[in-house]
């Protein structure tokens, strides 16, 4: 299983010459770094154990102005191996580093009491007993780079940790999150890092993350050899041609499309080093990127970072916090969650109770991203999955809006949430056209019948004299279900006598080609004021059109062959 060792340690601590007398390789190749002979950005190089593994070397800055490199560097190392000045012990960024590392999840290592050969034995001694202090559990073992005693207990010590190490998430699909991209002649763009899980090979197809873009893999390489496939753990460098470098940074990832997620939020579980307050502005670190935002807390040990840009990160990555300097970090509970805070389901994430955060329905598609396999105890319809409970709930809520419906139409308006049209066949509801009724449903008064009878009979007897009518819920009732005709200014006509007014109006047009008031008063036998109503309605159903003071047939009542 390959595996990665990061450096880690105050500046001048001797981070590079060890990675020099441990590789052969300078690190150091920024003509800024050799000038001012400190590390400015990441170096790699392969370290070969005596056992014949091969362990992939990190070597990060210890300038705190660079911590953040340092952090891009330290993300995705399964080893560490800390360097102590043996004459200065202990200094600011060992601790700093320190505290990144055990943030970052990262518990096997190595410390290194570095530069012996330049003080006395009881200095060394000193040294020795204070790291062995500061990381309880870790070998301590004193060296010196310049000339190569203790370089030997060192390779054994990295091999004995390097046995305790154990990657989780090797299974997972491909992940690359990019430290470098430079271009090469004749390969095009070239982009390295640690492949955190899965594995890339020639002709892949990958993404690259978060701005969606899909490249194909030309060439891939381990520590500067072509290997046809490289495996997670490994340092690889992936040529990609048919994009520019300016196309790639730091920070992005490359992986299998579709894995994982894109989010400007991220929930997680918080680790403090300090308190950091609500709504504090902080950078946030996910894999070698870092990107301004805001931690929103929810509850004492959860937080929302809702970040300024997205970010592509798995359940389970740490993260880390920094202002000035390093606050804390966080474990991911969910990588695209929801916006709304939400401490009862950030709890059921950390316990990995995944079911128990689904109540209102949510695309199964979308909890890959917190869930193996497919969700246990929920419904299911469609793409959707939701609780039983909350189906339940739904169905009692429109059932209560359904009895408490307009008894003249006892319907709804069913939901139009994008789940609707799968979840509503589930529901014991009859749906007609757009709407939802109990089954069987009718339109009905209730007690109000009798009155609405003795109406009906009352407009039977004005024939074609219209009636003012002051219930509206009658009027209602009686015209939905055609047994009177509304008029203007709250009068009302039976449907019988609409239609036999109707017929008087369309006979004498076609007769005559036009109606006049007067001329409709008359044939109708009616007064002016309920002509003039009846007219207007007319104009209303569109079967006439007013022309000065004639009405003429409009076209389609022209044509309708019914009378
Ligand atoms: N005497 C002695 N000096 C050393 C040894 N290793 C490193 N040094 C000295 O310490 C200086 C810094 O060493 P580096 O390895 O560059 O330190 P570093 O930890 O990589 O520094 P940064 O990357 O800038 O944090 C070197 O330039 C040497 O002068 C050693 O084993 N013995
Ligand atoms: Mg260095």
């Amino acid at each position: 299983m390959p595996l990665t060792v990061g450096t880690a340690g105050h500046i001048d601590h001797g981070k590079t010459w060890l990675v020099r007398a441990l590789t052969g390789k300078d690190t150091d190749r920024l003509p800024e770094e050799q000038r001012r002979g400190i590390s400015i950005d990441l170096g790699y190089a392969p370290l070969v154990l005596d056992d014949g593994r091969a362990l992939s070397v990190v070597d990060v800055p210890g300038h705190e102005r660079f911590v953040r490199t340092m952090v891009a560097g330290a993300t995705g190392i399964d080893l560490f191996l800390l360097a102590v000045d043996a004459g200065e012990g202990a200094r600011p960024q060992t601790h700093e580093h320190l505290a990144i590392l055990q943030l970052l999840g990262v518990e096997n290592g190595v410390v290194a009491v570095t530069k012996i050969d330049a003080v006395d034995p009881e200095t060394v001694e000193l040294a020795v007993e204070e790291s062995k202090e500061l990381v309880p559990g870790a070998a301590v073992v004193p060296v010196s780079a310049k000339t190569g005693e203790g370089l030997d207990e060192l390779r054994a010590a990295l091999a004995r940790a390097a046995d305790r190490v154990e990657r989780v998430r090797a299974e997972r699909p491909t992940r690359l999150y990019i430290d470098r991209s430079f271009s090469v002649r004749g390969f095009g763009t070239v982009v390295t890092g640690t492949l955190w899980s899965g594995s890339i090979g020639d002709g892949d197809e990958l993404c690259v993350e978060p701005a969606g873009r899909l490249v194909r893999v030309r060439s891939v390489q381990v520590h500067d050899r072509d290997v046809a496939r490289a495996e997670s753990g490994q340092r690889v460098a992936v040529s990609l041609p048919g994009i520019e470098r300016r196309e790639l940074k730091r920070g992005d990832a490359l992986t299998e499309p579709g894995a994982y997620p894109t989010s400007h939020r991220l929930d997680v579980k918080l680790e403090e080093l300090e308190p950091i307050p609500p709504d504090a502005r902080l950078q946030v670190h996910v894999g070698t990127s870092q990107t301004a935002g805001r931690v929103v807390r929810v509850g004492d040990r959860f937080a929302q970072l809702r970040l300024v840009g997205p970010v592509v990160a798995a359940r389970g990555d740490r993260v880390i916090l920094r202002g000035e300097t390093t606050l804390g970090g966080g474990t991911v509970l969910d990588p695209s969650p929801p916006r709304h805070r939400d401490e009862a389901r950030m709890e059921l994430l950390e316990r990995g109770d995944i079911s128990a955060t689904i109540h209102a329905p949510v695309l199964v598609e979308s909890l890959r991203f917190v869930l193996d396999g497919d969700p246990e105890g929920v419904v299911r319809a469609g793409p959707w999955a939701f609780s039983a409970e909350w189906v339940a709930e739904l169905e009692g809520a429109l059932r209560v809006e359904l009895e408490a419906a307009d008894p003249l139409d006892p319907g709804v308006t069913p939901p139009s949430e994008s789940w609707a049209a799968d979840v509503l066949p589930l529901l014991h509801f009859e749906r007609r056209g757009a709407r939802l009724y109990l089954p069987g449903a009718q339109a009905s008064l209730g007690e109000r019948t009798e009155d609405a009878e003795a109406l009906e009979r009352a407009l039977a007897e004005a024939g074609v004299r219209a009636t003012k009518l002051e219930d509206d819920e009658l009027l209602r009732f009686l015209e939905s279900s055609g047994r009177l005709v509304r008029l203007g200014d709250g009068y009302a006509i039976g449907a019988g006598a609409y239609e036999e007014a109707r017929d008087v109006m369309l006979s004498e047009c076609r007769a005559s080609g036009e109606i006049t008031l007067a001329r409709f008063r008359d044939l109708a036998g009616t007064g002016r004021r309920d002509a003039q109503l009846l007219l207007e309605r007319f104009d209303q159903d569109g079967l006439t059109r007013r022309v000065g003071d004639r009405r003429v047939l409009r076209r389609a009542a022209t044509r309708s062959s019914s009378s």
